[in-house]
């Protein structure tokens, strides 16, 4: 197992639009950020993760990118750009940004190109396909709903978007696209950006034939007809080889369809293609058959399950894994996986203790150091995720009335997680003077960076803690995980040791008061979410105790 810096670091998440907004247009920007930068340093942060910035329409908020060398006028300028990943290098920080290559904006020179002959010389830039008995050339769904086909007139083919139609896939077959992408990722790279994470990597070699779904269940048609396609380890390997590989630089991989199975083609050190994968196993445990808009209990057995899974086969191969409960896809953490309402401080640090001691790279989102959670908007309109006005759209063409199913949206709608940040009580918490590109989460005046920094017990400095205790013993980074009882439904508990530490962690992942009995002696408590914490185990609702053992 190879020791790095990139295994060694505490990652934290930007969603620019929704972090801090500096020229009070309402939208969040990156000298907003760079005013921010000493806080996130004060948390212990070692990479910054931050989330599209160049050129696009915001079909699908920057994941439409139409200038890949350019930053997003709202976002400020290239000179803000350079100033930003100067601020984080001045602090000792490093600068991973958001690679979107599976496809690009229709605003792309390229695909205005492309889309006007059928002998454009930009035309196998995308992937192009005649029609099908007066249809799409197959029934594909798109990642937000609909087909993921859609006709242009002017040429008379239909062109493949598996996410919205302002968002064609690019055709990977065409080795000019590969010499583009590597040129975007070398131009970012002598600027100095730190490395990547690349949006739905696991989807770029699409399979030559085109066939139609082969099951109703959407996860399944994404691991075995959108992802995993037969030249994406020849396409990663080469990207490796050429560009990658000339670098001191990190590389995560989105991977949606990156099942068991595939973990370890993508990562395995002696793969030389990405650093570390997203997989998204434990992010569809709460999704019923209907997709995520469709939620349903989840089973901590089973979330234990893959966690166990995961670092059984990442560890075998000298794999890397990603650490992570939440991001800007997803509700936020405290609600969905935990509790979000009297015992949601407790909550918030349990999944802080989860989160900064498994073995794998933490990926801390934006406001989750606050224990920020789910909002409720009453209407409609107030949500701005494309994928969530589609819901509502595919809701009114099966003549049902969104109004009566918005708790789906409640539970699982991407913008739970992009309400704007939490700085402080005052006016949008800070966010801005103006009115915000969306509403702010009304639960503010009592989640904020200002009332949290003036507690000692608050969340946001339990994860200064938890950090600096992860920072502290690197046999929480390099060290061996075992959990213990895996059938147990409320205790998650797991021991991470090498030869000169060895940890409990007691997880109770549950609103009731649990017995726990670990069979280890010899435990000294150490770090605990509740301030009048004993060594014993009789586990309170959503208590956490980290121990160390001394036999
Ligand atoms: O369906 C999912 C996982 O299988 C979702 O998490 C998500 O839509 C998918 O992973 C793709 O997410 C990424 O690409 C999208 C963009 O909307 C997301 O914000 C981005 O994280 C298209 O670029
Ligand atoms: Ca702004």
């Amino acid at each position: 197992m190879k020791k790095t810096w990139w295994k060694e670091s505490v990652v934290y998440q930007i969603y620019p639009r929704s972090y801090n907004d500096s020229n009070n247009d309402g939208i969040g920007d990156i000298p907003g950020i760079i005013e921010k930068l000493d806080y996130i340093q004060s948390l212990g942060i070692d990479v910054i993760w931050l989330c599209p910035v160049y050129e696009s329409p915001n079909d699908d908020n920057g994941y439409d990118i139409s200038d890949y060398r350019n930053i997003m006028n709202e976002f400020g300028s290239m000179a803000d750009f350079d100033a930003l990943l100067k601020g984080i290098h001045d602090r000792g920080m490093k600068l991973v940004m958001d690679l979107v290559v599976n496809h690009s904006s229709d605003e792309h020179d390229w695909f205005e190109e492309s889309k006007k002959s059928k002998d454009n010389p930009y035309r196998d830039y995308y992937i192009w396909k005649p029609g099908k008995n007066g249809g799409p050339p197959t029934d594909w769904e798109a990642f937000f709903g609909g087909s993921a086909w859609a006709y242009d007139e002017t040429t008379e083919e239909y062109y493949l978007h598996l996410f919205t139609k302002k968002q064609p896939d690019l055709n990977w077959e065409n080795p000019k696209v590969r010499e583009e992408v590597n040129s975007i990722i070398r131009y970012w790279f002598d600027k100095g950006v730190d490395g990547f994470r690349m949006d739905v990597i696991s989807l770029i070699s699409k399979r030559p034939i085109y066939t139609d779904m082969i099951s109703p269940v959407f996860e399944e048609t994404i691991a075995k007809q959108y992802a995993n396609g037969p030249r994406i380890h020849e396409f990663l390997k080469s990207m490796n080889q050429e560009v990658l590989s000339k670098y001191d630089i990190m590389t995560v991989g989105e991977g949606p369809g990156i099942t068991l199975v595939h973990g370890l083609d993508y990562v395995g050190e002696d793969r030389n293609e990405l650093d570390m994968v997203f997989h998204f196993d434990h992010m569809f445990l709460d999704m019923g058959a209907g997709g995520k808009f469709d939620p349903i209990p989840y089973s901590l057995v089973e979330f234990k399950d893959i966690f166990n899974r995961w670092d059984a086969k990442l560890s075998q191969g000298n794999g890397w894994g990603s650490i992570f409960l939440g991001n800007h896809d997803f509700p936020r953490m405290v609600s969905r996986f935990a509790s979000d309402g009297s015992y949601r401080e407790k909550a918030a640090k349990l999944l802080a203790s989860m989160l900064l001691s498994m073995r794998g790279t933490p990926y801390v989102y934006q406001g989750d150091e606050l224990g920020m959670s789910n909002v409720a908007f009453a209407n409609p309109e107030d949500y701005k995720d494309i994928e969530t006005l589609n819901y509502f759209k595919s809701l009114e063409a099966e003549g049902k009335d969104p109004m009566d199913h918005m708790h789906n949206v409640h539970k699982m709608g991407r913008d739970n997680a992009r309400t704007p940040m939490h700085w402080s009580g005052d006016k949008n918490a800070g966010f801005s003077e103006a009115e915000p590109w969306i509403k702010m989460n009304p639960n503010y005046p009592d989640i904020n960076v200002e009332d949290q920094e003036r507690s000692t017990s608050s969340i946001l400095n339990f994860y200064r803690k938890m950090i600096q205790f992860r920072k502290d013993n690197p046999t929480l980074v390099y060290g061996d995980y075992e959990s213990l009882q895996n059938d147990h439904d409320k205790i998650y508990a797991y021991r991470r040791w090498d030869d000169v530490n060895e940890f409990l962690v007691v997880l109770n992942f549950s609103d009731h008061e649990v017995d726990f009995d670990p069979i280890i002696t010899g435990l000294e408590l150490l770090i605990y979410n509740y301030t009048d914490a004993t060594e014993d185990l009789l586990m309170r609702p959503w208590e956490a105790k980290i121990f160390r053992i001394n036999d």
